[in-house]
Formats: C-alpha cells, sequence, structure tokens
C-alpha cells in the first residue's frame, strides 16, 4: 500500500539532513521506514537508547515510570515521593487513573493526595533518612493506611540515604506493610526503567501475602491497565456481564490485597505489556499462572480479547455468554463506526505516545478508515516495536543495565500449573497463544515510518512535510502541535475525554475523532509567528 505521495526514504534523509553527523548516525537507526517480510521479520529499530542530549523529546523519568505509572493507580497505598516537591507535585493526578473508593470496606483512597518529604537543603547535605521516617509515622498517625510506599527521587540516589532501612525499621514500628522503592529519576534512560522497578519491588513485598482463594468460577488477573479516563471500568463491566471475577488488576483503581491475593488467579491478561511483563513472567515462574495478551482498545479487538479468555477456559456456559455479550454490543458499535466513517474515511494519523499505546490505537484508526503515517513509541523497547516471535533470543531488559533482576524460582508450597501442559497444547493448536505479544512493525504496512523516541524538531518537520490530520502525542507537544493548525488528541491522559476503552469507549472515541478531524476551527488557526513575522526566529544552525 502506498500511504503518501512522499516518499519515506527522501523524508527520512529530510529529518537527519540538520543534525550533526554524529547525532544523525544514531537517529538513522531509530528512524526506520517499515518493510514485513513474508514470514513477519521487519527492519531492526534501536530503541530503548538514551536520548541525544539538546533534542527535545517526549520521555518522563524512571521515578515517573514507578511511582506515577505503575504504583500511582492504587488507591488505598499512601505513595510517599521521598524528594524535593516538584517531583510529587508532578505526578499529582495529572494522569487521570481514576478510582473507585466505594470499592473497599474502609473507603481508602489516597489517590487525591500528594505526599511528600519536601525534601530542602538541609536534608540534602545531612542526609534525609529522619524526615522521611517522620513523614511515614505522619502518615500512619493521619489516616492509618494498610500500607506505605516510599519512592525516591534523583536527590536520594545522590547523598545515599538507605529507604530501604528505614522502611525496614518503620514496618517493624507500625506493624503495617512499608517499602521502598530505589527509583531515583536518572536510573536506565526513561520511565521503562521504573516499571521494571516497581514490578520487583510489588512481587518481592506484597504478591503471595494471601493465600486465600475467593469466589468465581474464571478468575483473572487484568494487568497493564491503569484505568485513565474510565478505562478499566469500562472492561470490568464487560467482565461482569460475561461471568469473568478479575481477581486484580495492576494497578487501575487497585488495592493492596488484592495484589496480595492475585497469584491465585487463573490467568493473567497482559493489556500494556511494556510496564508490566516482569510480574506475568514472575507470576508463572513462582505460582504457574500463565499469561495471555489482551487488547481491549477498539471494538474488534475487545470481542477478540473476550474470545480468548473464554477459549483459555474452554467452557460451553462462559462462551455463551461472551458470544451474548459480543452479539449485545457490537451493533451499537458497528452502527456509531458506520455514521462516522464517511467522513473520517481516509484521513491520516500520526501517533508517538509511551510504550503500547502507539500500537493499541492504530487498531481504532483502522476502524474508521483512517491510516496511520507514522507511529512509534517514546521508550518502547526493540520487542514491542518488532514482535516477540521475530526476536526469539533477545535480551528483553536492555533499558536496565543496572536494574537488578529478581531470582525468581518455583515456590515448591504453592506452584501449581494451571493448565496442563496437553490442554495448553489443544489450545496452542487451535490458535491460543500463550506468553506472546505482537509487536506494532508486523502490523504496519510497507512504507510507513517508525520513530523511536521522537524529538520536537523532528515532529515540526514530520507535520510540515506530511500535513496530518490528526496528530496522537501527549501535554508536551499539544500546543506546539496545534500551532501548526492541526488537531492533537492526547493518548495518554485523553484531554478531558474517556474510556476508550471497550464497546463503549470505542464510541466515545469514534464521536471524538469525528469532531476532531472534521473541524474547520484548525483551517482558521494563525499562529503567532504568521501574524507577526518579527517575531520568527531561525535555528541557530540553518
Ligand atoms: S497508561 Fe500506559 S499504556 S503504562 Fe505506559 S506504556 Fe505511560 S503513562 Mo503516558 S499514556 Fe503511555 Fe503506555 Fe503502558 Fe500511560 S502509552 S506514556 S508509561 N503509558
Ligand atoms: C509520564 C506520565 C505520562 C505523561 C503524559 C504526557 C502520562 O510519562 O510520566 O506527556 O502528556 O500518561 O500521564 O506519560
Amino acid at each position: 500500500v502506498k500511504l503518501d505521495s512522499h516518499d519515506p526514504e527522501k523524508v527520512k534523509a529530510r529529518l537527519l539532513s540538520k543534525y550533526p553527523p554524529k547525532v544523525a548516525r544514531k537517529r538513522a537507526k531509530q528512524i526506520v521506514v517499515n518493510r514485513v517480510d513474508p514470514d513477519g521479520k521487519t527492519p531492526v529499530i534501536s530503541s530503548n537508547v538514551r536520548t541525544v542530549p539538546g533534542l527535545m523529546g517526549q520521555r518522563g523519568c524512571c521515578y515517573a515510570g514507578c511511582k506515577g505509572v505503575v504504583l500511582g493507580p492504587t488507591r488505598d497505598i499512601i505513595n510517599i515521593t521521598h524528594g524535593p516537591i516538584g517531583c510529587g507535585y508532578y505526578s499529582w493526578l495529572t494522569r487521570r487513573n481514576q478510582t473507585d473508593p466505594d470499592c473497599t470496606a474502609d473507603g481508602h483512597n489516597f489517590m487525591t493526595y500528594c505526599f511528600s518529604t519536601d525534601m530542602q537543603d538541609q536534608e540534602i547535605i545531612f542526609g534525609g533518612e529522619k524526615k522521611l521516617k517522620q513523614a511515614i509515622q505522619e502518615a500512619y498517625d493521619n489516616f492509618r493506611p494498610k500500607a506505605i510506599a516510599v519512592f525516591s527521587t534523583c536527590p536520594v540516589g545522590l547523598i545515599g540515604d538507605d529507604v530501604h532501612a528505614v522502611c525496614r525499621e518503620m514496618k517493624a514500628k507500625l506493624g503495617i506493610n512499608v517499602f521502598g522503592f530505589s527509583c531515583e529519576g536518572y536510573k536506565g534512560v526513561s520511565q521503562s526503567a521504573g516499571h521494571h522497578i516497581a514490578n520487583n519491588g510489588i512481587f518481592k513485598h506484597v504478591v503471595g501475602l494471601d493465600d486465600t482463594i475467593g469466589e468465581g468460577k474464571y478468575r483473572i488477573n487484568l494487568l497493564g491497565e491503569y484505568n485513565i479516563g474510565g478505562d478499566a471500568f469500562e472492561i470490568e463491566r464487560l467482565f461482569e456481564r460475561c461471568g469473568i471475577t478479575m481477581v486484580s488488576s495492576y494497578s487501575g483503581n487497585s488495592s493492596i490485597d488484592a495484589f496480595a491475593n492475585s497469584h491465585t488467579a487463573d490467568l493473567n491478561l497482559i493489556m500494556c505489556h511494556r510496564s508490566i511483563n516482569y510480574v506475568a513472567e514472575m507470576m508463572e515462574t513462582k505460582f504457574g499462572v500463565p499469561w495471555v495478551k489482551v487488547n481491549f482498545i477498539g471494538g474488534a479487538a475487545t470481542a477478540k480479547s473476550l474470545r480468548k479468555i473464554a477459549q483459555y477456559f474452554d467452557e460451553k456456559e462462559l462462551t455463551d455468554r461472551v458470544e451474548a455479550v459480543i452479539a449485545a454490543e457490537m451493533p451499537a458499535v458497528e452502527a456509531a463506526c458506520a455514521d462516522v466513517r464517511p467522513r473520517t474515511e481516509g484521513k491520516r494519523a500520526m501517533l508517538f505516545v509511551g510504550g503500547s499505546r502507539a500500537h493499541h490505537y492504530q487498531e481504532l484508526f483502522a476502524e474508521l478508515g483512517m491510516r496511520t503515517l507514522s507511529a512509534g513509541y517514546e521508550f518502547g523497547h526493540r520487542d514491542d516495536y518488532e514482535g516477540r516471535r521475530v526476536l526469539p533470543d533477545i535480551k528483553v531488559d536492555a533499558d536496565s543495565r543496572n536494574i537488578e533482576e529478581l531470582a525468581i524460582t518455583p515456590d515448591p508450597e504453592r506452584f501449581n500449573p494451571r493448565i496442563s501442559d496437553e490442554k495448553k497444547a489443544e489450545l496452542e493448536a487451535r490458535g491460543l497463544q500463550f506468553g506472546e505479544y505482537d509487536g506494532m512493525m508486523p502490523e504496519m504496512p510497507d512504507g510507513t515510518m517508525v520513530i523511536d523516541d521522537l524529538s520536537q524538531y523532528e515532529t515540526d518537520q514530520l507535520i510540515k512535510i506530511f500535513k496530518p490530520d490528526l496528530f496522537c502525542a501527549g501535554i508536551k507537544e499539544k500546543y506546539t502541535v496545534q500551532k501548526h493548525g492541526i488537531p492533537l488528541k492526547q493518548l495518554h491522559s485523553y484531554d478531558y475525554g474517556g474510556p476508550y476503552a471497550g464497546f463503549k469507549g470505542a464510541v466515545n472515541f469514534y464521536h471524538e475523532i469525528d469532531r476532531m478531524v472534521s473541524s474547520r476551527v484548525w483551517q482558521y488557526m494563525r499562529a503567532p509567528w504568521q501574524e507577526h513575522p518579527e517575531l520568527s526566529a531561525t535555528y541557530a544552525w540553518e
């Protein structure tokens, strides 16, 4: 399929032409024109590498990945940021992960608070452990939480505070679970390192603490779904209709008790692989819980994922119920799609976000008849791009050179393979894939530009060359893109919208995208520099 009149190789050359030779060489490996071989193999893309200093990138830090992303959405753990106040403030509800405090009897919901040690010069010079102890005590006295977690920011690692020793001491003193994370912002090359640290910590300190087998015939965990804009609520609604019991989510609207009990589930479903694959792998090794990849972004993807769950349990009762739910809910999705499609068909989008959404959301755009001209992750790894199956020997955790792998072995007392080898082979023969996920590139047409860790300069150039109908990214990109007269949809926070997951979410998304690409307002947009050319500037190297 020819995507556009532009030759992608020429576009690539143009993006690189203004960079100094060393930078151009590095970026050349991260800007790839896609080509999929008949066996599904794609070109190699360099990713999960340090951003070139001086390039304005989209990435966040290790602390953001650990505290903000993976553990932030849990409602009843008090998360204390040990560091200067800006770090806590930055991660205070900006991600729009929602909670339902009515879920637990005690009604604990600490998500609306921002807990921080507010580190000052005093602590930088004399050490911050004393202030951290006081903060933990104060949080305990005021809220009596079941658990307190401590997150380290850059200065903590630089001055050498031992947050783990403080946590052990306070755990013994208070008699509740207190645990710390060495997720200093500078670790690794992006938020991805923080995901790994969060996965390790929650597995080490919480998973497996409660062996009670709860109610429900079909018991699953939903991993890598953070309830942004209420996505997880919509997915849970579908689970309930189908008779599927969610033991724990990781970690949208989750609770410490659910994490502690999650190893008792029959199956792990992975939504965002990038952020949570480590927990899934560790749970499989230690307790024998298998995992399958799901995607609830898009009507067809949602139906497919529900069918995957039914296939795993392989019981007529569940299969019938899943089919009934799909039959009841799909018509509204199809009708909404048919309604907007005449206006969205043929429109062109670009998606640059995180580590999984730039892939997942392409399904929704395909349903709308829209083409993805170019896409990329901020911090995805090679396997997220190229697909795991074509990379059997890749060291998945290249980012995490300085992040300790937990040495996990089967738990002799509690290891319980949820499915026999014969049954697994039978299901595999019927098309259910265990422990597998698809990368972004095998599903994208030849000639698409796949760009890792996109820079602001490249964003401006892509927009000038392609003039896409829609650009999807985050808050840092939003206003510069809009000043080019191109609408920007935030695929992180969803702006003020959502949910976009599940059947109802797909309908919301169709309407939102219709509104954005059909609106004429962007054509009237005049950027300040167009009105007042005297304000225009040129790049130093031009
Ligand atoms: S909710 Fe997730 S879906 S967890 Fe991850 S890789 Fe971020 S916070 Mo922003 S929106 Fe984004 Fe993904 Fe997984 Fe979110 S695409 S960048 S670290 N992400
Ligand atoms: C993060 C969180 C973020 C930022 C979003 C954005 C999110 O990376 O620390 O840049 O708009 O989704 O909230 O990805």
